[in-house]
């Protein structure tokens, strides 16, 4: 057995030379194109003030180097501009690459998280962070393409991968929309797992899907739009489909589109982009009735948003055209004088009799409304459904994951409601994870093993997860009693609540408790949270009303008789028990996201932090004080700090020796001993110098990704070394 080890030694100078030319590219980084390019590593970065790493991150921009490193953290700033960097020769580049060999590029993490889990057959996670336009969702698209494209396939497969890529312009038309903050902004948190088989090849996917901003289907704030999806298919749907929907070419017809007053963006070709997703719902084999069944269901909402109400003579609503409920009729498949009952009139349940009871105009308006919101946001769950269908992989062999996560991003906007309150809360949670994951229990690690350490210092916003989070103390509790109070409970009740349980909590302020000059900056109906972020202030006019999100009965026993199939099927199943109160929005959404950090706190993490480099879409400029802003509050400072004094890789002892231990005659084939004290025989041997490594208690630790990377080259050498040898030996006994 030893004679196969002799091979080893060459190995080992070839580690060294590995190790030498990582050595020579960092400073070959340092004095040449490094005035002109910047560090591409932060962790190589003389100076770890922040001023230095804006300095650094700014040269870059400005040679479009939108990517730059912190060990493997990749720190991404978005150049609004379309660069030369995603084609398919770069992904050829990048693929089977080791990280630090080649410029930083969001290809490259994709590429080594996909060899982390295949090397070790174990799952993985992509957690992409950054406020809204900051360009999560770009990022996440480029790195669905690398593994669609660049992994190993077969022919099988392709069906698979190409509906795994127009998922997302299916999900992006129905489920983003235009925002003050960005043309295309993330109206709902998504998770998407791609799921990889032994060979690594793609072989399926599902996707989880986040609240949905159902609010704006019927209401959309001055400049911003509805979802995408109605407009596409207004300016886009072929004549015919037009005609049988009962839709006029003009988006200005339809008072859900115009509210914000800008159906037409220049940046938006509704168009084509109806095109894309056109052919898209056909890669994913949506039959011919389900495409119906969905133009009907969007016509269906474009129509109810004009069905107006007049006051008749008691003072109750009454229709005033039936010309667009005529429509809505025909689409849902539901008799239109059932449908203006449900609308006009509520049915109450008065001792054993039910007794209907009629609507004023404002009632029928919040009825419409809220069928409008019901059935858009439950056919998106059916549409989400349906792609998991297409994207499910029936072999039931082990696979292994990558998931993806790319929700919206943290937003402020001149007014801040229910959807910020929820959205800004989902971004703690995520802030936490990241925290809890690399500068909490990585710290906490090194104490365990024993490791000398300096502790970093850093901002942990527990304190506001808890604030809005807790069991009976935190906001949404508090919110939730409000609305499950029966009685008077109103927004301003809500708010008096908040006042009484928050009141003195240093994240938390209210009009009424601020300080004189704290109070000019906000109304009586406000309240301030000081998130990690920045402070928001949130009008509480809605948040009852939202978090209940209640549907009168009538209504949906009314939608389970639709002959449209999606809407018949989408409120078949729900409320079987009506007399149970369904959760609130807020604890409904709090829970999804409990269990989204368990399914997250159970794979690898790998981290990308989008930051948006300025506040007007503009290609190429750079805000100093906004890039500074998103900097601190994410925390990249901090995470450099431990990342330069820490440890880029660690491993048990009996894996760290399960693996390489071909490479070191005294651990092959076995080491009988202690397993650090084989792994200490092992990386002397492989020539590891003293700083590169220390030992823990149960783990070995390695400073530079690039000592790994080369243990790594080498480990490949061995096997297929040895792999030739058995085979050179085994065709010798033939
Ligand atoms: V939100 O939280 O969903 O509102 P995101 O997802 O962070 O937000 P998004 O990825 O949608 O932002 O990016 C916003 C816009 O920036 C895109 O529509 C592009 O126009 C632009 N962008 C972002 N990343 C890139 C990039 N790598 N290259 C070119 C980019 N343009
Ligand atoms: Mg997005």
């Amino acid at each position: 057995m030893h004679g196969k080890m002799a091979t080893m030694t060459p190995l080992c100078d070839w580690l060294q030379t590995r190790k030498a030319r990582g050595n020579k590219l960092d400073m070959e980084g340092s004095l040449t194109a490094r005035d002109r390019v910047g560090i591409q590593d932060f962790v190589l970065l003389d100076a770890a003030s922040e001023t230095a790493f804006l300095e650094n991150l700014k040269k870059r921009f400005s040679e479009d180097l939108i990517y730059t490193y912190i060990g493997t953290l990749l720190v991404s700033v978005n150049p609004y501009k379309e660069l030369d960097i995603y084609t398919k020769k770069q992904m050829d580049v990048y693929m089977g690459v080791n990280f630090f060999e080649l410029p930083p590029h969001i290809y490259a993490l994709a590429d080594n998280a996909y060899h982390t889990m295949m090397m070790e057959m174990n799952n993985h996670f992509i957690l992409i962070s950054g406020e809204s336009g900051a360009g999560k969702t770009e990022a996440s698209k480029k790195i669905l393409q690398f593994y669609a494209i660049s992994c190993p396939t077969t022919s099988l497969l392709h069906s698979v991968r190409d509906r795994m890529l127009v998922s997302n312009p299916v999900l992006e038309a129905f489920g983003n929309a235009k925002t003050l903050k960005n043309d295309n902004s993330s109206r709902f948190g998504k998770y998407m797992d791609i799921q990889f088989d032994t060979e690594g090849e793609a072989v399926g996917g599902h996707i989880l899907s986040y609240l949905l901003e159902k609010s704006r289907v019927v209401h959309q704030n001055h400049g911003e739009r509805n979802f995408h999806i109605f407009y596409q298919l207004v300016e886009g749907g072929e004549e015919d489909l037009l005609l049988s929907l009962g839709l006029e070419r003009n988006c200005k017809h339809y008072s859900y589109l115009i509210q914000g007053e800008c159906a037409n963006v220049s940046s938006i070709n509704d168009k084509n982009d109806w095109k894309t997703v056109r052919k898209a719902l056909s890669v994913i084999e949506f039959t011919e009735s389900d495409l119906e069944s969905l133009f009907g269901i969007i016509a269906c909402v474009l129509h109810l948003g004009n069905v107006h109400f007049d006051t008749d003579t008691r003072g109750y609503a009454t229709l005033y055209s039936n010309v667009e409920l005529r429509w809505v009729s025909k689409l849902l498949g539901i008799h239109v004088k059932v449908l203006l009952e449900v609308l006009t009139f509520r049915k109450i349940e008065a001792k054993s009799e039910e007794v209907l009871s009629p609507f004023t105009v404002d009632h029928a308006i919040y009825a419409r409304d809220a069928l409008a919101k019901a059935i858009y946001g439950r056919t998106f769950t059916w549409l989400v459904n349906k792609i998991n269908e297409s994207l499910a992989n029936q072999d039931s062999t082990r696979k292994t994951v990558i998931g993806l996560l790319d929700i919206y991003g943290f937003e402020v906007f001149y007014v801040n409601s229910f959807e910020q309150f929820c959205i800004n809360y989902c971004n703690e949670k995520l802030q936490q994870l990241f925290i809890q994951l690399t500068l909490k229990s990585e710290q906490e690690e090194y104490e365990a093993e024993g490791i000398e350490w300096e502790p970093v210092q850093f901002f942990n916003n527990k304190i506001i997860c808890d604030l809005v989070e807790e069991k009976h103390r935190g906001i949404i509790s508090v919110l939730d009693e409000e609305c499950l109070r029966p009685g008077d409970a109103t927004d301003l009740t809500f708010l008096e609540k908040l006042e009484q349980k928050m009141g003195g909590h240093p994240h938390f302020i209210t009009h009424r408790l601020a300080d004189q000059k704290t109070r000019k900056t906000m109304e009586r109906g406000d309240f301030r949270l000081l998130h990690y972020a920045g402070e928001v202030t949130y009008c509480v006019v809605g948040f009852i009303d939202k978090n209940n999100d209640l549907l009168y009965r009538n209504i949906k026993d009314v939608m389970r008789q639709a002959k449209n199939a999606i809407v018949r099927h989408c409120f078949a199943s729900t409320e079987s028990d009506s007399r149970r109160r369904p959760e609130t929005v807020a604890t409904q959404f709090k829970t999804s996201l409990v269990k989204l950090t368990e399914i997250l706190m159970a794979k690898e993490a790998w981290y990308v932090r989008c930051l948006k480099s300025n506040d007007s879409k503009q290609p190429g400029r750079f805000d100093d004080a906004l890039v500074r802003h998103q900097v601190k509050y994410l925390g990249l400072m901090e995470h450099l700090r431990v990342r330069r004094a820490g440890f880029a890789y660690r491993r048990k002892y009996e894996l760290f020796l399960q693996r390489y231990k071909p490479l070191c005659p005294d651990t092959w084939p076995h080491w009988r001993g202690v397993p650090s004290e084989g792994v200490e025989k092992l990386v002397k041997h492989l020539g590891y110098q003293p700083d590169e490594y220390k030992m823990g208690r149960t783990k070995i630790f390695i400073r530079y990704a690039r000592t790994l990377f080369a243990t790594e080259d080498a480990f490949e050498i061995c096997k297929h070394d040895l792999a030739s040898r058995i085979q050179a030996k085994y065709k010798g006994y033939r």
